[in-house]
C-alpha cells in the first residue's frame, strides 16, 4: 500500500466557466489532477447511513459532490480531517493509502468520483487494524 497523510489530501476548486447560459465545470486528467482518469462512478438516492469504511491501495480519487453535500473523513491512522463537500466546483482529491468515510449525506446528493484505476476488490482494504497494521 501507498503510504500518504491527510496533508496529501486537498480540496481543489474545479474550473468553472460561466455566461448568461449558466456555469460548466470541467476536470482533465494530468492537467488538472494527477492521474489519467480510468473510470467514473457516483452515489445516489443515499439515505441515513455512512460509506466507504475503506482505504485503497493503489486507487486515487477526486470526489466531487454534483448536488447536495457530504462530509469525507480521510484518516492516515495517526490523523483525521473532515472535508465537506457542497459546492459542485469543489473537489476532494484523495491520494491512495488513506482510509475514508463518508457521512452525512444530504437528501438528494450525488457523489461523483473520478478514479485512477478500473475497479479492482483487491485494491481495496476495508479492516481498519489491517490498514493501521500496513502502515506501522
Ligand atoms: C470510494 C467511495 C467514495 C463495482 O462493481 N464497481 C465499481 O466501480 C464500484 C465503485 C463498486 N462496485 C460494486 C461493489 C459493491 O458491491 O458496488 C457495490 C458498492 O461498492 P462499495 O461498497 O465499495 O461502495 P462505497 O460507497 O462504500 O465506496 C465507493 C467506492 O467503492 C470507493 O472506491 O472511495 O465510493
Amino acid at each position: 500500500m501507498k503510504h500518504s497523510t491527510i496533508h496529501d489530501c486537498h480540496l481543489m476548486d474545479i474550473r468553472k466557466y460561466s455566461d448568461n447560459r449558466g456555469y460548466l465545470s470541467v476536470v482533465e486528467g494530468q492537467t488538472d489532477i494527477p492521474f489519467d482518469i480510468k473510470r467514473i462512478y457516483y452515489l445516489y438516492m443515499v439515505p441515513e447511513v455512512a460509506r466507504g469504511a475503506h482505504a485503497h491501495k493503489q486507487l486515487q480519487q477526486l470526489l466531487i459532490a454534483t448536488s447536495g453535500s457530504v462530509d469525507v473523513i480521510v484518516d492516515d491512522g495517526t490523523n483525521k480531517q473532515t472535508f465537506h463537500l457542497d459546492r459542485p466546483w469543489k473537489g476532494l482529491y484523495i491520494p491512495a493509502g488513506l482510509w475514508r468515510d463518508l457521512e452525512n449525506f444530504s437528501g438528494g446528493t450525488v457523489l461523483l468520483c473520478l478514479a485512477s484505476e478500473p475497479y479492482n476488490p483487491d485494491d481495496y482494504i476495508r479492516d481498519y487494524n489491517e490498514f493501521v497494521n500496513n502502515i506501522h
